[in-house]
């Protein structure tokens, strides 16, 4: 059985001044915040054999959304160049743990730039949105970086990021988001792989984006009751967890945490 580890980061003080892309109409409340924080990395620990902590950092109000700052296949890590100037440098404790962990490393070549939450790696392919935060040499490298695996890029017409709107939930089948950007990215990855995926729609917006751990669906209680039900449709074991303080800043689950599998 493949020996899962997960990475995650505290929420800083600073978190209250973490980026969104719309002001939220609540400003984030830091105490939820880290209770919410520590309810995933509860579930996380039901998931995987070891959950590495990762200290926070105040000069990094968005530090908690480590997924931005690597993208890890097996026993190699892409570490990114994030797209947003005030993320750049928390790669920086983020390398220090991978090494740690052994894992071979590769860095981003300038003019690259690209945020981990851009990056699908689903069936074997990789899927690298295009965004305001990813640019084309950010997805060279990741390329460079996995050069056995067909990376596929994907214009992220609208939103932060290509995982904010869709993400894998089972074997060879999608969540995505119910309108017309995220349809629009799906029918972009089913032409490049022969349309390989199965489109499992979900409607509101971070509604889409999801953890899956073997056979288990982490997805968020705070944008809908009925998404756990709609999940159980097509995934063995589904855990809701609420997210609110996250969603205000433009968080989903997938960013909370990296994966490695080996
Ligand atoms: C940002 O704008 O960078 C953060 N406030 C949210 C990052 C979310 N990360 C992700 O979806 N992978």
């Amino acid at each position: 059985m493949a020996s899962r580890i997960a990475i995650v980061r505290g929420v800083p003080d600073s978190f209250c001044n973490a980026l969104s892309m719309t002001p939220p109409p609540q400003p984030v409340n830091l105490d939820i915040a880290r209770l919410q924080h520590a309810a995933y990395v509860n579930i996380l620990k039901g998931m995987v054999q070891e959950v590495i902590q990762v200290p926070a950092d105040d000069k990094y109000p968005d530090c908690p959304f480590i997924e931005d700052t690597a993208v890890v296949i097996g026993n190699r890590a892409l570490i990114t160049h994030p797209g947003a100037a005030s993320r750049r440098g928390e790669e920086v404790a983020i390398r220090e743990v991978l090494k740690q962990l052994g894992i071979h490393i590769s860095e981003v070549e300038s003019p690259g730039s690209i945020d981990g939450g851009d990056v699908l790696y689903a069936s074997g392919m990789l899927f690298a949105g295009k965004s305001s935060r990813t640019n084309a040499a950010g997805i060279e490298s990741l390329q460079k970086a996995f050069p056995e695996v067909k990376v596929h890029s994907i214009a992220v017409g609208e939103g932060l990021h290509l995982k904010s709107v869709l993400s894998m939930i089972a074997p060879q089948t999608l969540a995505v988001e119910d309108r017309l950007a995220a349809t629009a990215m799906f029918d972009e990855i089913q032409q490049k792989t022969g349309g390989h995926f199965k489109m499992v729609k979900t409607v509101g917006p971070g509604a889409a984006n999801t953890v899956l751990v073997g056979d288990t669906v982490i997805c968020s209680a705070t944008l809908g009751t009925d998404l756990k039900a709609h999940y159980k449709q097509h995934a063995e074991h589904v855990i809701p967890v609420d997210m609110s303080e996250f969603h205000k800043v433009d968080g989903g689950l997938t960013c909370l945490s990296l994966l490695i599998e080996r």
